[in-house]
């Protein structure tokens, strides 16, 4: 499919979806009742009954066409020679994919987009739940596939991505970050960095980034995707793919991860997934901090805790990056012991040595779970 043609065909779902943004309404038309949105700041999230997205931050849509955004499922059955079945959303469809058959797609609550559908007839369901905390620059999405069937599937794959846009100009390179197995891009005139990786034990097991249509093909023809991320081309898509050896009747396969924004600046801290942890515990978290400048420079590093958790930098309160290097710092957070329930958001700030204008920040939450401990 061209992109003239997909443009054509999600036309109407555009024109709706800037309609509903600018009145601010929530639209009861026929043809929305298969898509749901979450109306944030500053996000906006829409989600279509095959799990394409849609989504804004600061008002500006990060996909082109603007929800050229889905995800792929792929498994292997049969004995001997065993076929491929290939699913996904709408978006994908156009590169092969068999779109993904509606099952349900439902608000919970203001915060939450929960899309079920079934992978043709195999007895496999993809439920797609999209999540997000007001006011944060990231959101999360979990896919919980489980096989309802009587058979055994291998080879099990599931790929999510699509052509990015990003900060309102689509002229984005795209880099990969091993520590966080993150794959991010920039925008050097307009924007900080957006980057997509997996969660707290769903790392990807491959990525993508570069040529938006080498994505595509990766994912839905090729069935793998390189360990390559593209600097030189403008205008990137970018991908993650998971993988598990196979799916047995009744088993679920869990897999979480997240997308976010940053504001533009020449340092950019980068923090890693959301975590729960038991009351007592103590947290190490591991931010990125990245020097776009052309010269090496030290950052003054501040951590902080909302809740007023006790927040430590063992590596000290200083940094220094080489031009275009990463570093790693160490965030130490003690839970409380009373903190059952609550979720606390930890925030790194780096501010630079020789022009304070230089400065980034970016947060992870922390949700504490567990039995308190007794008084
Ligand atoms: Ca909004
Ligand atoms: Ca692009």
């Amino acid at each position: 499919m061209t992109r003239g043609e997909l443009k054509r065909r999600i036309g109407w779902y555009v024109l709706a979806a800037v309609c509903c943004l600018q009145a601010g309404f929530a639209a009861a038309s026929g043809a929305w009742a298969a898509t749901q949105s979450i109306d944030g700041d500053p996000l906006d999230i829409f989600v279509d009954d095959t799990g394409t997205m849609a989504l804004w931050y600061q008002g500006v849509y990060q996909y082109y066409s603007e929800d050229s955004w889905g995800s792929v499922l792929m498994f292997d059955v049969g004995d001997g020679i065993p076929v491929t079945e290939k699913y996904g959303s709408s978006y994908q469809v156009g590169y092969g994919a068999t779109a993904f058959t509606p099952v349900g797609n439902t608000k919970p609550n203001t915060w939450r987009i929960v899309t079920v559908m079934d992978a043709g007839d195999s007895g496999v369901t993809v439920t797609q739940t999209v999540d997000y905390t007001n006011g944060q620059s990231y959101y999360k999405m979990t896919w919980t596939i489980t096989n309802d069937s009587g058979v055994t599937y291998t080879n099990c794959k599931f790929f999510h991505g699509g052509d990015t846009y990003f900060g309102g100009d689509d002229a984005a390179r795209s880099y990969w970050n091993e520590t966080l197995g993150m794959i991010y891009l920039r925008n050097p005139d307009v924007s900080g960095i957006m980057g997509f990786y997996g969660g707290v034990g769903s790392r990807a097991d491959r990525y993508y980034g570069g040529y938006y249509d080498d994505g595509n093909e990766y994912a839905v023809n090729v069935g793998d995707l390189p360990n390559e991320a593209d600097p030189n081309y403008i205008d990137a898509g970018y991908y993650l793919q998971w993988n598990r050896a196979s799916l047995e009747p009744g088993q679920s396969w869990v897999i979480t991860a997240y997308e976010k924004w940053t504001e533009a600046g020449n340092v950019q801290v980068i923090a890693p997934s959301d975590e729960t942890r038991n009351a007592g515990e103590v947290v190490d978290l591991n931010f990125i901090i990245q020097n776009f400048q052309e010269d090496t420079d030290t950052f003054t590093l501040h951590a902080a805790s909302d809740l007023g958790w006790q927040v430590s930098l063992p590596g000290g309160d200083t940094v220094s990056v080489d031009s275009g290097e990463v570093a790693t710092v160490l965030v130490r957070v003690r839970v409380p012991s009373s903190a059952v329930g609550l979720i606390d958001t930890v925030t790194l700030t780096a501010t630079s040595q020789t022009d304070e204008d230089v400065t980034n920040a970016d947060s992870v939450q922390i949700t504490c779970e567990g039995i308190a401990e007794e008084e």
